[in-house]
């Protein structure tokens, strides 16, 4: 019997192994998979015997490049309706913290989500969520936040649990109860902080429906103090943070959430030098996200050389949502992370490979092309890993795999 059950011959291999400046280049080399993961790699000529003799199944992929499976590591790609008549009042002059005073953006996602039956909502996403693995996505974070209840929050990251059952995709979750205060608290964050730490947190982690926690932290979001609460009760959950922070305005909620360890800090725009330095002494990933800098027409850039400067693993990911980015495209997010925010492609295939799983806590699965790892890997047709970055929308992988199996 053959010693593995696939194996990929003559392909170019970006390992992403070799940090933030490398590809972690492998040329002219082979892949085997076994057991769903990855069980050999090294160059082509020194595979340890004939190929047909080593695998069940070989693939000369040509000279064709592979890199590993591309992570999404912060949507929001559960919702009800849309919000293009949001959009139209941005055009015109409103601005996207005006339109939310008024009582519209993200309540007025929560309105239509509450409304959806949960199959509904799950056939929505699952939409959404193909065009993301059609461009060789095979994890992706789902956050809730737009039930703002308890059945609704529930209800959504149950949504969430499903895609992963169903799709050939990797799904990691996070509750976002605390992503603005619904319309039926109007006044009381005090009191739906209290239903987010004494309700709903219990019930998620009782269900093992969240496998983390996050919060707005924001002027239109969550105060320092709310949010520390947030935290607290999440670790006594053993569950971990991430925070949406400095994304509008500097409230110090990324100093805040690195204390708590927080795996990502997330958008960034406002983000100061305390801010970095507190990112690389915890370890934190910076999760920047294009896709919302672009969509809301910001100007106030991430502070780039700062976080290169202090080591600060970058990741880039889509934001998917209805309100401040409609994008339901990495790749394009990564040729808006080079434009944007002068990031090179090296840089931008790291963000969603080892920096994104790093953000979701599973570098140890996923992220790079390494012995032991799972076989989730795409294959295409280009002629040097830049090109991920350079073109926009013309994302089609040769072939995605998951956990070793071709995707249909
Ligand atoms: N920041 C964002 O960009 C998304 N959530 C958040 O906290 C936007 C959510 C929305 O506008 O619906
Ligand atoms: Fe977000």
């Amino acid at each position: 019997m053959a010693q593995w059950q696939s194996l990929w011959i003559n392909v170019n291999i970006a390992t992403m192994t070799g940090g933030r400046e490398a590809y972690g280049l492998q040329s002219t080399a082979a892949l085997a998979v076994d057991d769903g993961k990855i069980a050999w790699l090294g160059p082509l000529a020194d595979l340890p015997g004939r190929a047909d003799d080593l695998a069940e199944t070989v693939r000369d992929c040509g000279g064709q490049w592979m890199t590993p499976g591309l992570i999404d590591c912060h949507t929001h790609l559960i919702f009800g309706g849309n919000r293009v008549r949001e959009f139209e009042l941005r055009l015109k002059g409103a601005s996207y913290e005006e339109i939310s005073r008024a009582g519209g953006g993200i309540r007025s996602t929560v309105m239509a989500t509450r409304e959806e039956t949960e199959r509904a909502l799950f056939e929505r996403a699952e939409r959404r969520l193909q065009r993301l693995m059609s461009e060789g996505v095979t994890t992706v974070e789902i956050k809730s936040g737009y039930g703002l209840d308890t059945e609704t929050e529930m209800k959504m990251l149950r949504v969430a649990r499903k895609l992963g059952e169903k799709l050939p995709v990797r799904v990691k979750t996070t509750f976002l109860g605390a992503h603005a205060l619904p319309a039926d608290y109007a006044g009381d964050s005090a009191g739906y902080i209290d239903l987010v730490c004494r309700e709903m947190i219990p019930a998620v982690a009782a269900e093992g429906l969240a496998d983390a926690v996050d919060v707005f932290c924001e002027g239109i979001g969550f105060t320092i103090d709310e949010t520390r609460r947030v935290f607290e009760t999440a670790a006594a959950h053993n569950l971990p943070v991430k925070a949406h922070t400095e994304q509008l305005s500097n409230l110090g909620g990324t100093q805040l959430a690195c204390e708590y360890g927080a795996l990502s800090a997330d958008h960034l725009e406002y983000l100061d030098k305390a801010g970095v330095e507190a990112m690389a002494a915890s370890g934190t990933v910076a999760v920047l996200l294009p896709g919302a800098f672009y969509f809301l027409r910001e100007t106030q850039l991430p502070p780039m050389d700062a976080l290169r400067d202090n080591n600060v693993p970058i990741a880039i990911a889509t934001d998917l949502n209805p309100g401040s980015s409609p994008a339901q495209s990495l790749l394009t997010m990564m040729n808006m992370s080079a434009t944007l925010f002068q990031m090179t492609p090296e840089e931008a295939l790291a963000g969603v490979s080892i920096y994104a799983a790093r953000a979701l806590g599973i570098e140890a699965d996923t992220g790079t092309l390494e012995i032991g790892k799972a076989a989730d890997f795409v294959i295409w047709d280009i002629t040097e890993p830049a090109e991920l970055t350079y073109w926009i929308g013309n994302g089609q992988p040769v072939q995605t795999i998951f956990g070793g199996a071709v995707r249909p």
